[in-house]
């Protein structure tokens, strides 16, 4: 707990309206942050685009969404739509900014770095995603020169995804509110697999592990990309799986809890993969790829394995290997790492790091 309480304006993402699922993980992100924040008595507001419909109060910027950067070319010029939410987000915070100790921006878009040296109160970017554009590369390498310490990233493999970045940078990991995810001790004869069903996800490599094993396959998460799903399903017939749609996060642990392990087949860096702790949280041991943010998540052999990136006889080896793992030790990792209070205690020590830094 620090010496006194931090007064904190949090700008969120300009991709979608808090409560839609547009946002992703980084809205997850946001309100564990922003929950645990108030629970540790700071003053928090948060900025989002109008339409949001969190049970918290916000200031609500009308404007027009931006682009999602995944859909974009390394190359692209930055764009802003006329009137756009994010310019209107950041005029805002423009504004109001001497009423704060501190701005946190959840956007991964180059304004709001652009116009950090233009404040005059500190701005802290958490980086919600690895390298996926070179404008905003560079001026991120731009910003932690200027503000050294003022870049969080959730995971170091997605940190090297970017150029070389001046110190301090900080991980902050991520968190989740472990009251919602219920222990099992007892599986039943399944493997989850929870994610967007799109081509970087891999689903292929798990239903080819449920074809390999014959153990079947529990799938969660929204269809992002009918044809590939369309796909999947005629390349592997006679294959056991059940698809059950996109969940909320209670009806989605009824679910994982009960599977003797998570099967996670990304093929792109994730920055962390939230389903990773959600796992360890309901003591389902997690098979992934060792790739992105779930390579620094799971302990091989004692929280779950990792695997040759793209082997899927490591997949099927490794599920083999499940009833290795304690399911205990599962749960308790994620209660040491990974509590809304592991989290908040991350993120308030980052806080004071800047406010104590001289630029
Ligand atoms: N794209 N342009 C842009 N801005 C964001 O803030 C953004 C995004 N794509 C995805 C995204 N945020 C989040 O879903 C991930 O960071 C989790």
């Amino acid at each position: 707990m620090n010496a006194k309480p931090l007064k904190l304006l949090f700008i969120s993402t300009p991709v979608g309206s808090l409560g839609t699922g547009l946002g992703g993980g980084v809205e997850l992100s946001l309100y564990n942050i922003a929950q645990e924040m108030n629970r540790r008595g700071h003053l928090l507001q948060i900025v989002a685009p109008v339409g949001s419909t969190w049970n918290m109060p916000l200031i609500q910027i009308p404007g027009n969404l931006q682009i999602i950067a995944q859909s974009q070319q390394r190359t692209d010029p930055v764009t802003m739509p006329e009137n756009s939410v994010l310019a209107n987000m950041w005029e805002y915070a423009r504004q109001v900014q001497n009423d704060f100790d501190l701005i946190v921006n959840f956007a991964y878009d180059w304004l709001p770095f652009y116009l950090t040296p233009f404040f005059k109160c500190p701005i802290a970017h958490l980086v919600s995603m690895g390298s996926l554009l070179d404008a905003l590369d560079q001026i991120l390498v731009q910003v932690s020169k200027q503000f050294p310490g003022t870049i969080g990233f959730h995971t170091h493999q997605q940190a090297v995804t970017f150029p070389e970045l001046t110190p301090p940078i900080h991980y902050l990991s991520n968190g989740i509110d472990l009251s919602i995810y219920q222990f099992c001790a007892q599986p039943k004869q399944q493997l989850g697999w929870i994610g967007r069903i799109s081509p970087e996800k891999g689903l292929e490599d798990a239903f080819a592990v449920a074809k390999s094993t014959g153990i079947s396959l529990k799938i969660m998460g929204k269809i992002q990309d009918e044809l590939y799903w369309q796909q999947i399903t005629q390349d592997y017939p006679n294959t056991p799986f059940e698809y059950l749609g996109f969940l909320s996060t209670a009806e989605m642990q009824q679910i994982l809890r009960d599977c003797q392990g998570l099967l996670m087949t990304p093929r792109w860096v994730e920055a962390f993969g939230n389903v990773t702790i959600e796992s360890l949280a309901c003591g389902v041991p997690v098979i992934s790829y060792r790739r992105g943010g779930p390579a620094e998540i799971i302990q091989d052999g004692k929280t779950g394995f990792l695997v040759e990136p793209d082997s899927v006889a490591g997949l099927v080896e490794a599920t083999q290997r499940l009833n290795e793992i304690d399911r205990y030790t599962c749960r308790a990792w994620a209660e040491t790492e990974y509590s809304l209070t592991a989290l908040g205690s991350r993120f308030e020590q980052w806080f004071e790091e800047i406010l104590n830094s001289k630029f």
